[in-house]
């Protein structure tokens, strides 16, 4: 990446830079919500759009100067639309998370009940953790996996039966299994509910079309960009056309003020990325990948969450398999140049920081270009570092392998 600039004016930042490139292009980033962005991905977010404050949407705007804000944010919309085939889409939250608080503000008056999924079963902070904004002001109940990794639907609907939640919403951070999308959304019509679905982690496998495609089924979907979608960072509301007004009102002005037009500009290069030929082979490769990395790390005893992967990402048991705690394994395979996250498995004994599990996702090493052969070594050295830990000498050795691994496949960026 080109830094003159930064160079001339400020050396630590461009320091900063340097090292964190340096990193990542040595490293293996195995966390299951990060990617990497296209070179002109990365343009569109460093161009003069960042200067430009443009309250409102396209054609009504509160200040002037608004001829190609207007027409950028036009096309990030309409590309939007025909990659998930949306009624409306909103392309201004600033990330995931505000995305989701401004459905709710939109849709929800204050102590109103949302059905979301459990944390600790797969789900996301923002469907309803209690340490949250969102916990504080609605009422969340919370369903869980069953043993066999699959949502218990008849339990759910047992569920929304008794509660009659306005709000019924699917989706997850580290679930690996599919949502049934048309029985849940059955549920929600029988009890009057809303339905939503929070598809940031798989955003870009419905794009590619490697999994189906939620949104003909619900009334309203968040996503971010920078998932498997491998946009810049940001969010996204898709939904039916009756909600759009609510939508766009609670995202302007009701809860944010100017958008991120560099950001837009960004989010309609990636999208037109995603409609592409070869981001459909992208996104069918993530699902080889994972499943190679889901049997692969079976072979080596560790014990797989929800059963199965259908998607990008695996939950891992480490405690329970190796004896080793989710922050060892995360602390041991950084040491060897694989970044991956500490995570909690379903009901975890132990605690967030610490929990039983690890998140292992594969969409940023297969943009990378890796394929069947580098996951299966990839899930050797995971093994060998977490069977080996105490060793520094093998810790030295399989982290000098992942960088000479890494050196062959360049970052795209
Ligand atoms: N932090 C993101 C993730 O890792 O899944 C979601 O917010």
């Amino acid at each position: 990446m080109n830094i003159s600039n930064i160079r001339k004016t400020d050396a630590k930042v461009a320091n900063l830079v340097l090292k964190e490139e340096k990193r990542q292009r040595e490293g293996m980033e195995l966390i299951a919500s990060e990617n990497y962005v296209s070179k002109a991905v990365l343009e569109a977010l460093g161009s003069v759009f960042t200067n430009k404050y443009s309250e409102g949407y396209p054609g009504k705007r509160y200040y002037g100067g608004q001829r190609f804000t207007d027409a950028v944010e036009t096309l990030a919309i309409q590309r939007a639309q025909r990659l998930f085939g949306a009624e409306h889409v909103n392309v201004q939250p600033l990330s995931g998370a505000p995305a989701n608080m401004i459905v709710y503000s939109a849709l929800l008056k204050p102590g109103d009940k949302v059905l979301g999924m459990d944390l600790s079963h797969g789900g996301h902070l923002t469907h309803g953790h209690p340490v949250t904004l969102s916990a504080k002001i609605y009422t969340f109940i919370r369903y869980k996996t069953k043993a066999d990794g699959l949502i218990d639907y008849q339990e759910l609907e047992e569920t929304a039966q008794k509660e009659k939640p306005k709000l019924m919403l699917a989706g997850f951070s580290a679930y690996t299994r599919q949502i049934d999308c048309k029985r849940f959304c059955d549920i929600a019509k029988r009890v009057g509910a809303i339905s939503m679905f929070d598809m940031a982690h798989i955003a870009g496998l419905i794009a590619g079309k490697a999994l189906p495609n939620p949104v003909p089924y619900f009334d309203v979907l968040t996503t971010t960009t920078h998932k498997t979608l491998r946009g810049p960072r940001g969010g996204m509301i898709l939904c039916k056309k009756e909600f759009a007004q609510q939508i766009d009102k609670a995202c302007f002005p009701g809860f944010q003020g100017g958008p991120h037009m560099n950001n837009i500009a960004a989010k309609a290069v990636a999208f037109q990325e995603a409609l592409r030929p070869s981001f459909r082979a992208y996104a069918k490769q993530i699902l080889k990948n994972a499943k190679v990395l889901e049997l692969e790390l079976k072979k080596h005893g560790f014990k797989i969450m929800f059963g199965r992967t259908d998607n990008h990402m695996v939950l891992v048991d480490v405690f329970g398999s190796k004896g080793v705690t989710g922050k060892e394994a995360e602390t041991i395979l950084d040491e060897i140049g694989i970044t991956i996250n500490k995570n909690m498995i379903p009901d975890d004994p132990r605690g967030p920081m610490d929990p039983s599990g690890v998140r292992i996702g594969v969409p940023a090493i297969t943009t990378r270009g890796m394929k069947e052969k580098e996951i299966k070594q990839i899930a050797e050295w995971i093994n060998a570092a977490i069977e080996n830990r105490a060793n520094k000498k093998i810790i030295a050795r399989l982290h000098g392998e992942v960088i000479m691994l890494c050196k062959k496949f360049p970052l795209p960026c």
